[in-house]
């Protein structure tokens, strides 16, 4: 009986067009873009005509609740917006501006910009606005994105795997392509466009040579079709010894001619079947991967090569600047720095060169890439990680909009104070007119997308910032949480306030006051800080924490690899001395006895215990704040968070006790007073072994 009645609730629920109510289950497909329920209500008509406009009307019929005016989309510069004189100089080609006002005697919601895609961003904006609370009967709102290359690079596989990826198989089903479009390629392109992403690189920087030949081309092609009317160009990322795998040439020297010759020909090959293709992202001698060294060139000479063949058909070449070299003995965290400094203002034009936010490798907390700021001449595109290689996989809850923001916002001082990173990025800094940041997708097949609700905040989070990264992480926080969860203050609070903390404890529990790669091997899946056999030196969390029974700590100042001399001297006089440089990078730059003081008058080792206590309380908090929201939310998402946050919760535990065990053995110090012993010795933790972890190529 009982089961029945809740049964018929349901049908109700669903015909009163409440899709979205708690009760129901919610599988996370939908993302940001939950249908308001039934088609809107609101008369939308569309001036001109466009694959692009249609679909930004559609969007407005699928989600756009009632709205207290109809809404016309049309381009700036169409006849019938004449007469309103709307200030759309500023709004460059994608930027849009929504206006309440008088059209043809009739108030009006104006949804306009310069181009068909300008168009369909003012389109989500709307949307958006609604959703999260915006009067849209006042609007009066433009935006203009302030980097113009916002880029997804996917690190997906051709056999389907995707190099740290915990959301299920890659997106792509390459063997069915290009026959078959499988529907989520176009949600996949509404979703990034709602966004406004516009470009996507689709495999993985470790490149296969296979991805450029022609049935791949064909493959690539299709996704191309697919994501056009979206606004979003495809890239892909190339191997740069693909002239000798697929072209069977001898050899890849960017220098001859022959080689030459090839990527022209393959380039152009490439644009007969996508014209509009937006160029190659390259991983060069980094890792194991080819690249123009192996010739003793460049890597200038390598970028511009590519650079030449992509040219004529407008084309970039995003050229990774993650380098590291097992034959270098200095301080890893110097070499991309020591190779690309020297080569500002030898790239061609069409040439960005992609920095990851930090100069070691996505930790949960890095100082801001010595290189942001140096490079007057080239274009400088930043890449951030959105899957969670080192932050919990997609398990934890871990939020990045404030390790994205606190990147975006640090003052490389290079032209003076204010000088942040974001303003090397976005081209204002130095005048140039290529700007660009990318981000690894932590897409792939499952269900809701991310592996986790929360895991879609991170993606979303990336996309607000590409368009502005001025917006702050809270905001962003609380709008992606009123466009997933609805309106209810509860709920958004309640989410806020768990994202906004969870960054931090990642920090707290895995490695904090600046530790870092301390992770196990391969999978880097867990606590592994004693690992010290493998053949690298820098692949060794030894290498990194330093820690011996006198003190703990990355010694990167004057007497030690003076990676502090790689920063502008403002920052770098910061740096040099423990007591000017922020507690939270302490150890990254400093190597300090146990007992060094620190601001609260506990110890260093102290304080680590308390970091790694505060942690694992943040994650029971934020169980306890989920607790709180029961009900609230809709069974299948809430129920799917709170055994994420549990398994969170076990980890970091385990991520504390193991690294205490560990930092005990080295300093031999006891546990403050009160202070919980790690649950099993320090062997039991070093016997764990994932070697099958999700995401870690084999
Ligand atoms: C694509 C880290 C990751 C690798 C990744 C590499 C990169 O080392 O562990 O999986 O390879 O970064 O960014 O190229």
């Amino acid at each position: 009986m009982m089961k029945k009645r809740l049964l018929t609730i349901g049908v109700c629920v669903a015909a009163l067009g409440l899709a979205s109510a708690p009760a129901l289950a919610n599988d996370g497909y939908d993302l940001w873009l939950a249908p308001a329920g039934s088609p809107s209500a609101t008369e939308i008509r569309v001036v001109g005509q466009s694959e692009t406009l249609d679909r930004a009307a559609a969007e407005l019929r699928r989600d756009l609740a009632a709205a207290p005016l109809p809404v016309v989309l049309a381009r700036a510069d169409d006849p019938a917006l004449a007469a309103l004189r709307l200030p759309t100089a500023a709004l460059g080609d994608e930027g849009y501006l929504l206006r309440a006002a008088t059209l043809d005697g009739r108030k009006t919601l104006i949804v306009t910009g310069k181009t068909d895609r300008a168009v369909l961003y003012g389109a989500f904006a709307l949307i958006r606005a609604q959703k999260t609370g915006a009067d849209l009967a006042a609007i009066d709102l433009q935006s203009a994105p302030k980097i113009g290359l916002r880029v997804l690079n996917h690190w997906d596989n051709l056999d389907g795997s995707v190099e740290r990826g915990y959301a299920g198989q890659s997106l792509w089903d390459w063997w069915t392509l290009p026959d078959f479009k499988d529907p989520r390629y176009t949600d996949y392109a509404r979703a990034n466009a709602a966004l406004g992403i516009n470009g996507i690189v689709l495999n993985n920087v470790n490149a296969k040579p296979e991805s450029l030949t022609a049935p791949y081309i064909a493959k690539a092609k299709a996704l191309a079709e697919v994501f056009r009317p979206w606004g979003i160009k495809v890239y892909l990322s190339a191997r740069f010894s693909a002239p000798i795998e697929v072209g069977h040439l001898k050899s890849a020297d960017p220098l001859d001619p022959e080689v030459q010759a090839w990527w022209k020909a393959k380039s152009d090959e490439i644009y007969r079947e996508i014209p509009d293709f937006g160029g190659f992202l390259v991983k060069a001698n980094s890792e194991g991967q080819p690249g123009p060294r192996d010739y003793h060139r460049s890597h200038a000479e390598g970028a511009n090569m590519l650079a030449a063949a992509v040219a004529p058909h407008n084309g970039i070449v995003m050229w990774r600047a993650f380098v590291y070299a097992e034959t270098d003995p200095d301080d890893r965290a110097k070499q991309a720095y020591t190779e690309f400094k020297p080569l500002d203002g030898k790239f061609a034009d069409n040439v960005l060169v992609q920095v990851k936010n930090g100069a070691i490798d996505f930790q949960p907390r890095e100082p801001f890439h010595p290189l942001f700021g140096a490079m007057p001449k080239t274009p400088m595109m930043l890449e951030f990680q959105i899957t969670k290689e080192y932050l919990g996989f997609a398990t934890h809850l871990a939020y990045l909009g404030p390790l994205f923001e606190e990147v975006l916002e640090a003052d490389t001082r290079a032209k003076g104070k204010g000088s942040t990173v974001a303003k090397v990025i976005d081209g204002s800094l130095y005048g140039h007119k290529l700007s660009g940041i990318a981000g690894v997708a932590n897409v792939g097949r499952d269900r809701d997308w991310s592996g986790s609700t929360f895991n879609q905040a991170n993606w979303y989070a990336f996309g607000r910032l590409a368009w502005d990264p001025t917006l702050s992480a809270d905001r962003i926080a609380r709008e992606w949480a009123q466009q997933t969860f609805g309106n209810d203050p509860r709920v958004v609070d309640t989410a806020v306030k768990m994202m906004m903390a969870s960054r931090e404890a990642v920090v707290d529990y895995t490695g904090p006051l600046g530790l870092a790669h301390v992770m196990g091997t391969g999978h880097h899946y867990g606590p592994g800080p004693w690992i010290s056999d493998l053949a690298r030196p820098e692949w060794n969390p030894v290498y990194y924490h330093k820690a011996d029974r006198d003190g703990i700590g990355f010694d990167r100042t004057k007497t030690g690899s003076n990676a502090v001399a790689q920063y502008e001297p403002a920052v770098a006089k910061l740096l040099a001395d423990p007591r000017t440089t922020p507690e939270s990078e302490l150890l990254w730059f400093h190597h300090l006895p146990w007992d060094w003081k620190m601001k609260s008058g506990r110890t260093l080792w102290q304080e680590m215990v308390a970091h790694y206590d505060r942690g694992v309380a943040t994650v029971a908090q934020m169980q306890s704040e989920w607790q709180g929201v029961k009900g609230l939310v809709d069974a299948e998402r809430w129920q799917k968070t709170a055994s994420y946050l549990q398994i969170q919760h076990n980890e970091a535990k385990w991520w504390r006790d193991a690294s205490l065990a560990y930092w005990m053995s080295v300093n031999g110090l006891p546990l403050p007073a009160g202070v919980a012993a790690p649950e099993h010795d320090l062997a039991w933790y070093k016997a764990q072994d994932f070697p099958l972890a999700p995401g870690h190529p084999h």
